[in-house]
């Protein structure tokens, strides 16, 4: 009895995500009857098999998640972007003192994905989610999905290939909750995990593609060394960025999410003049500094723009740039996949590095894990 609720509802899910594009239950129980056990095993490995005289291979997999690659999995990676419960604690879980993250995670279809974890406490929702197998047995913690990990879970190849979207090589904004082809919505809101059958990778990973962002960790280790040593211009003093002219000091640009600023020379050090106004209050800001004008990328240093008490003549903040050195060796955080609202023909290879790890908007994540012992 328990193997035939098992298999339908397993065929339960799928086949009313594949007929209503929305998670509905209650109108397919007399397919579950009569097809639950044909589908079961080869549901149970993820693929392949659909062979009824070879018995179903004991996932690999945590509940949630998906052997990739199907057979022999090298890792497992969440089938749907996650829900998170628990507190998340502060949204910088790398500023020392901070109060920790106590969430974790789970994967199902047919429920709002959680959105408004920073990158850091992404990470730290993921390694305190265990990845227990059937039979209570822990293997290990969990951790964020790196963008290998992820861009190969999408594109149905581990390593170098695969393809563009998780259907295919060529955009059709009809597979994923996403905007139309020139990056305006069409969708009031954020859908049900696995709402649309055709967002599946070849590996069954859903979403990838629209719906909500997705955190990932880069996979590439910030290295406040290595910034300095590309650009000699600059220096530190008791840990605030300095140059060693006016003319360095405006060859920077400071990217925080959501604030306009530029970067002054003042009183011998570099600063940074910001609008505060929408933030309505002053307060301390992460961010990155950028070589020249441009976009954060792997390359930025992390700092953190502190109030300096003083207004220039045009009313703008100045803030002092402390150089966050702490974060050296973590991983850059990387969002992936667009979202309902934005991202225009949103590629699985295509990385963004624009927030800092303490930036907690609409973008979601998911884990990897390790596989179980075969
Ligand atoms: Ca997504």
């Amino acid at each position: 009895m328990l193997i035939v609720w098992v298999l339908g509802c397993t065929a339960e899910a799928e086949s009313g995500a594949t007929e209503s594009g929305a998670v509905d239950t209650g109108s397919t129980e007399g397919v579950d009857s009569t097809s639950g056990t044909e589908s079961g095993p080869a549901d149970t490995g993820s693929t392949g098999s659909t062979d009824d005289s070879t018995p179903p291979e004991p996932t690999r997999c945590p509940a949630g998640m998906s052997p990739v690659p199907a057979v022999d999995p090298a890792y497992c990676i969440h089938t749907w972007e996650v829900t998170f419960s628990g507190s998340m604690g502060d949204l910088d879980q790398w500023r020392e003192g901070a109060v920790a993250t106590e969430g974790v995670v789970a994967s199902e279809q047919g429920v709002l994905p959680s959105v408004g974890a920073s990158f850091s406490q992404a990470e730290l929702a993921c390694a305190n989610t265990r990845a227990v197998d059937a039979d209570g047995v822990d293997h290990g913690a969990m951790w964020l999905a790196t963008a290998a990990e992820w861009q190969d879970a999408g594109d149905g190849v581990v390593g170098a290939g695969g393809t563009v979207y998780p259907w295919g090589d060529t955009w059709d904004a009809s597979m994923c909750v996403t905007t139309d082809d020139d990056g305006i919505p069409v969708w009031s809101g954020t859908q049900a995990t696995g709402s649309l059958e055709t967002c599946r990778s070849s590996f069954g990973v859903y979403d990838q593609i629209g719906n909500v962002w997705e955190w990932v960790d880069s996979g590439v280790a910030i290295d406040v060394e290595a910034w300095f040593a590309t650009w000699p211009e600059f220096g530190r003093e008791e840990g605030w960025l300095t140059a060693v002219d006016s003319a360095a000091a405006h060859r920077l640009a400071i990217e925080v999410t959501g604030v306009a600023g530029e970067v002054v020379w003042a009183d011998g050090r570099v600063r940074w003049a910001s609008d505060l106004a929408s933030w309505g209050t002053r307060v301390d800001l992460h961010g990155w500094a950028v070589s020249g004008v441009g976009e954060p990328d792997v390359s930025s240093l992390p700092v953190r723009a502190v109030d300096s008490g003083e207004v220039d003549a045009d009313g703008r903040v100045l803030a002092d740039l402390l150089v966050l050195e702490e974060l050296n060796g973590r991983p850059y955080p990387d969002k992936r996949g667009g979202a309902w609202y934005s991202g225009t023909r949103p590629r699985l290879d295509t990385p963004s590095y624009a927030h800092s790890w303490d930036f907690n908007g609409t973008i979601g994540f998911r884990c990897a894990s390790a596989p179980f012992p075969d």
